[in-house]
C-alpha cells in the first residue's frame, strides 16, 4: 500500500487557530461513535460542513486549504469549530442550514450532535433585514407600554366556524386583552376557511376598538404554500390587519425569508410560531437549541417569536428561556458560559413570546424573570376559566395588573371575582 494518507479529517483540528472577527463560530456538544475519538469526530464535523470528504483527493488546491473550517478548541463533548465567512451565501439561511446543519448529522462517527450555539461576524449580520417592527414598532401599533402584551388563542384548538372564532375574540379582546391569536394548526379548514375567517375576525376586531377605546389585533395565521401565503397576506392587509402569523419552521426558512420581504412591502407585522422546534431542540445531547432557531429567526426578521415559559407545559427552562430572550432583544449579548456574545449591528428587538400551559395564577412568577416588555398568550388559561372568556380575559389583565403593582394575586382576587374564579381552579402550580 502507498504511504499517502487514505482521510484528511484531522487536518481539520488546529488548536493553534484563532477564530477570526469576520469569520462564522460554532459551538458543538459531540457524541463520537463507538471507537471514535473527540477529535477524530471533531475533525469530521468540521470537515463535512466545509470543504472535506471521507479521503484525501487530487483535486485539493491552496485556495480549498485556505477555506477549510477548523476546529479550535475542544473540551470534554465540547468543540468549538470557526468557518470563513467565504464558506457561506450572504443573506441565504437555507445555504447556512445545508452547511453546518446538514450531512454533519448523519455521518456514522458521530452518535449525537447538538448545535449549542452560533455567532455570526457583522458582514453576515449586515446581509440580511432583521425585524420590520420589532418590540417597540409591535408595542406602538398596539399601544401598550410597560406591560406585557397580552394575547389568547381560541380553544379547544381549530374552532368550528369563522363566526365562532371572531367572537371569541370579541370576548376577549372587550375583556381587555390586545390580540386574538390563530391556533398553529389553523390555517383554512373546510369549516374555518382563511378568506372567512380574516373577514370575520376584523369586523369583530373593529367593533371591540370602537366600544373599548382601545387598539386591538389579531394575529392571523397565513401559514401554506408560499404563493398562497402571499395571497393571503395581501388579505389581512386589505381587511385592515396589522399582523401575519407563520409557522416559520413548517413553512421553511426559504419561504420565511420570501414572506419577510412580502411583510416589508405590505407593512405587516410578523409573528412566529415555532411548532416543530422540538423536533431537534429537545434532546439535550442531539439536535440544535432553540437559541441557535432563535438567532436566525431575528436575522431573517421575525417581529415576535415564541421563546419558550420556564413554568408552563413546554419544556425549556428558566435560564434557557432568559438566554432567548436576550438572544432576541439585547444589540450586544455577553457571552455567558460556554455562549457566545453577539453584536446585533442595529438590527431590532423581537418582541419575545411566553405561551403554554400559562394561566393566571402563573403570571407573576413568569414576569419576575422575563419582564413587561414581552407578550404573552393564554389559551387554555382564559377559556377555561369556569366564568367565561371575557372573565378568563379579565382575570389574565388582572393578574398583569396585579404584578405590576405589587399586590399579591389572592389579595387582588377579593376584588375580582374573574381572577378568583382562575385561582379557585388553578391556583398558582403549573401544569404538564
Ligand atoms: C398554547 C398553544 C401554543 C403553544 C406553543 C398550544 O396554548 O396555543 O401553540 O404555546 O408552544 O397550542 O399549545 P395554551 P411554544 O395557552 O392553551 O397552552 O409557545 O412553547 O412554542
Ligand atoms: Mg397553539
Amino acid at each position: 500500500m502507498s504511504e499517502e494518507k487514505v482521510d484528511w479529517y484531522l487536518d481539520f483540528v488546529d488548536s493553534k487557530r484563532e477564530p477570526r472577527k469576520d469569520e462564522i463560530q460554532l459551538l458543538f456538544k459531540v457524541t463520537p461513535a463507538k471507537g471514535f475519538s473527540i477529535e477524530e469526530a471533531a475533525g469530521r464535523i468540521a470537515s463535512e460542513s466545509s470543504v472535506g470528504t471521507w479521503t484525501t483527493l487530487s483535486t485539493l488546491t491552496q485556495e480549498t486549504i485556505n477555506r477549510m473550517a477548523k476546529a479550535y478548541r475542544i473540551s470534554n463533548d465540547l468543540v468549538w469549530v470557526t468557518y470563513p465567512l467565504e464558506l457561506f451565501e450572504l443573506g441565504s439561511i437555507p445555504q447556512l442550514f445545508s452547511s453546518v446543519f446538514g450531512n454533519i448529522y448523519g455521518m456514522k462517527a458521530v452518535s449525537r450532535l447538538r448545535i449549542m450555539d452560533i455567532k455570526f461576524p457583522e458582514e453576515y449580520v449586515k446581509s440580511f433585514r432583521g425585524p420590520q417592527f420589532g418590540l417597540e414598532g409591535v408595542q406602538n401599533i398596539l399601544k401598550v407600554k410597560g406591560r406585557p402584551i397580552l394575547a389568547t388563542v381560541p380553544k379547544p384548538k381549530l374552532s368550528p366556524s369563522p363566526e365562532a372564532h371572531a367572537k371569541i375574540g370579541y370576548e376577549i379582546w372587550m375583556g381587555g386583552e390586545d390580540l386574538l391569536k390563530d391556533d398553529e394548526n389553523l390555517t383554512s379548514q373546510p369549516f374555518n376557511k382563511f378568506e372567512d375567517r380574516v373577514r370575520e375576525v376584523l369586523k369583530y376586531r373593529d367593533k371591540a376598538e370602537k366600544e373599548t377605546g382601545e387598539r386591538k389585533s389579531a394575529l392571523i395565521n397565513i401559514t401554506a404554500e408560499t404563493e398562497e401565503m402571499k395571497r393571503r397576506a395581501k388579505l389581512v392587509k386589505d381587511y385592515g390587519g396589522e399582523f401575519i402569523m407563520i409557522d416559520i419552521l413548517t413553512v421553511g426558512w426559504a419561504a420565511l425569508q420570501t414572506m419577510r420581504e412580502v411583510a416589508e412591502d405590505l407593512g405587516l407585522a410578523i409573528h412566529a410560531h415555532r411548532a416543530f422546534h422540538a423536533a431537534f431542540d429537545k434532546l439535550p445531547d442531539h439536535g440544535a437549541t432553540m437559541l441557535v432557531l432563535a438567532k436566525m429567526s431575528r436575522l431573517i426578521g421575525v417581529d415576535l417569536l415564541h421563546i419558550g415559559t420556564g413554568v408552563g407545559k413546554m419544556e425549556g427552562t428558566k435560564s434557557e428561556v432568559i438566554r432567548h430572550k436576550e438572544a432576541v432583544t439585547l444589540e450586544d449579548v455577553p457571552q455567558e458560559d460556554i455562549y457566545f456574545s453577539q453584536k446585533w449591528y442595529g438590527l431590532k428587538p423581537v418582541t419575545p413570546v411566553s405561551s403554554g400551559g400559562l394561566h393566571p395564577g402563573l403570571i407573576p412568577a413568569l414576569l419576575d424573570y422575563m419582564g413587561p416588555d414581552i407578550a404573552v398568550q393564554i389559551g387554555g388559561g382564559v377559556l377555561g376559566n369556569p366564568l367565561g372568556a371575557r372573565a378568563g380575559a379579565k382575570a389574565a389583565r388582572d393578574a398583569i395588573d396585579a404584578w405590576q403593582k405589587k399586590i399579591p394575586l389572592e389579595e387582588y382576587a377579593e376584588k375580582s371575582k374573574e381572577l378568583k374564579a382562575a385561582l379557585e381552579k388553578w391556583g398558582t402550580k403549573s401544569f404538564e
